[in-house]
């Protein structure tokens, strides 16, 4: 038991020095999202620790000045602590700026998480649920120059024991002034070659038992899982992988409730799946897909005309615990000449993207309502986008799609980061709900009543205006596509956005 804690104590140090590299799923990891607390409404967003356990950061930012006290805390989504609330933190106010308060919680566990927001104001107390999914994404290796410095030390302390101990064999004994006789110089060497060994045998079993305890964390890292994609005739083939497996129970036999598994998708707005296809070369045909699954980890789509080219894959997938993941993939494609998109399947073959301006059918266009400032990463940003008709008057046939006034697809211009984003943020809606109804039904269990309104989560009314809160993790060059559903058809935005770090 001492032993355990000492280990965790000594991993805890290593993992203190390790700077956060925020890299997740496909390059975003940070989670935003919009919602209401009661009437409060709320902008939340998490950093998540890059290594777990670890600390995420927490904002809270008010719509409105109505705020007195936030408090935050952490909670599993499933299983037995799903309903053990820890003592909650009280998030600092910034003095700076009083709508905005922030604070740190510690994510002990790898897996689906939910942030609860207690506030209390001028329209008394009120919760709220953000999900988080925590996972480690590297086992973080210690800084070079760090690493120098402590083997310095390590060494200096070595020889130092050695010396001691050969010093204390050979003159503890002796007056002052007087020199060791060869005798005593004998004892001394002999201990210290005693001591040196003893040392080498500490050092060598120590490594040993750090280096197996560093293997198990490195295979309990989150590594990216691959879709593989084959086309036959105009339809798309899928197998899903699931690389970070787990067994089914944990070390104390009980069952793990939370571990990754392909038999328990849950449908997000409606589908098991979010397929986003997009030609990398140009960046000009996107394709937002929903394929059926005919088996576990088997998907398949038929495909709308498309032209040909190099496509990344991007599935998203929701666990039943919440837990979102993006398997991504590559395919090359001829050109297809399949059927126009039906149902819900919406996309352009030929998008040319403006970094203000993206025209659509009909003389419509899209405008993002940006101002003049540069993009920044690692800031919640509020992304705006106006559809006019061809005199420059707002749209009045926006509709629901999805039950969303709109969707958006933030891809860098390599492929390496993906975000699927919507009005209420970049969680997935069914990880949202669940966070709410896990909420109430806590609360309810508990006999507080704070009953928390589903139709309160922000999906956004369809109207000429649709934003979606999100802040970019890496910089680089990014392509935005907006979608919203006008006069019964998916019309698709497409922008140009550069990010400075
Ligand atoms: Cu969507």
């Amino acid at each position: 038991m001492m032993m355990q804690m000492l280990r965790n104590r000594l991993l805890l140090v290593v993992l203190l020095f390790v700077p956060l590299a925020g890299f997740a799923h496909v390059g975003s990891s940070d989670v935003y999202y919009d919602g209401y607390a009661g009437q409060y409404h709320l902008l939340v967003t998490v950093r998540p620790p890059s290594v777990i356990p670890g600390v995420a950061e927490i904002q809270v930012r008010s719509a409105a000045n109505d705020l007195g006290q936030v408090e935050i805390l952490p909670l599993r989504m499933v299983g037995p602590g799903a309903d053990l609330a820890p003592r909650p933190d009280v998030a600092e106010r910034s003095s700076a700026d009083p709508q905005l308060y922030s604070g740190h919680l510690w994510m002990m566990d790898r897996g689906s998480w939910r942030v609860q927001v207690n506030v209390d104001g001028q329209h008394g107390k009120a919760q709220m649920a953000v999900p988080v999914p925590a996972v480690s994404m590297n086992s973080a290796s210690m800084q070079k120059s760090l690493r120098g410095l402590l083997g310095v030390l390590g060494f200096l302390l070595v020889a130092g024991f050695v010396g001691i101990v050969g010093a204390a064999n050979r003159e503890a004994k002796l007056d002052p002034d007087k020199d060791p006789t060869p005798g005593q110089k004998l004892r001394g060497t002999i201990a210290m070659v005693f001591t040196a060994f003893l040392m080498f045998g500490v050092l060598f079993s120590g490594n040993r038992w750090w280096g197996k305890e560093a293997k198990d964390n490195a295979r309990l890292s989150y590594r990216l899982p691959h879709v593989q994609a084959s086309l036959q005739a105009a339809t798309l083939q899928l197998h899903l992988e699931n690389p970070n497996e787990s067994s089914q129970f944990t070390q104390f036999g009980t069952e793990r409730i939370d571990r990754l598994r392909l038999d328990d998708l849950i449908p997000d707005h409606g589908h098991l799946m979010h397929l986003f296809l997009v030609r990398i070369s140009d960046m000009k045909s996107l394709w937002h897909l929903h394929p059926n699954q005919d088996q576990t980890g088997e998907f398949s789509q038929v495909l709308p005309s498309l032209p040909a080219g190099h496509y990344r894959i991007y599935a998203d997938i929701v666990h039943h615990t919440g837990f979102p993941e993006t398997e991504v993939g590559e395919i090359d494609l001829p050109a297809i000449a399949g059927q126009s998109p039906n149902g819900d399947d919406s996309g352009g073959a030929a998008l040319s993207a403006g970094d203000k301006v993206s025209q659509l059918s009909d003389g419509y266009r899209m405008v993002w309502e940006r101002d003049a400032t540069a993009l920044k990463t690692k800031q919640p940003i509020w992304f705006r986008f106006r559809i006019e008709d061809q005199n420059g008057k707002p749209a009045t046939d926006v509709e629901d799609y999805m039950g969303m006034a709109g969707h958006a697809a933030f891809i860098r211009d390599d492929g390496e980061v993906f975000a699927h984003v919507h009005p209420s943020g970049s969680v997935p809606m069914a990880a949202a709900e669940m966070a709410q109804k896990a909420g109430s039904a806590a609360n309810h269990a508990s006999g507080t009543d704070m009953t928390m309104d589903m139709t309160m989560m922000n999906h956004g009314t369809p109207s000429a205006e649709v934003a979606f809160p999100y802040g970019f993790s890496q910089p680089g060059d990014y392509h935005i596509y907006v979608q919203v559903k006008r006069g019964g058809r998916v019309e698709t935005g497409a922008f140009t956005a550069h990010v400075e770090n």
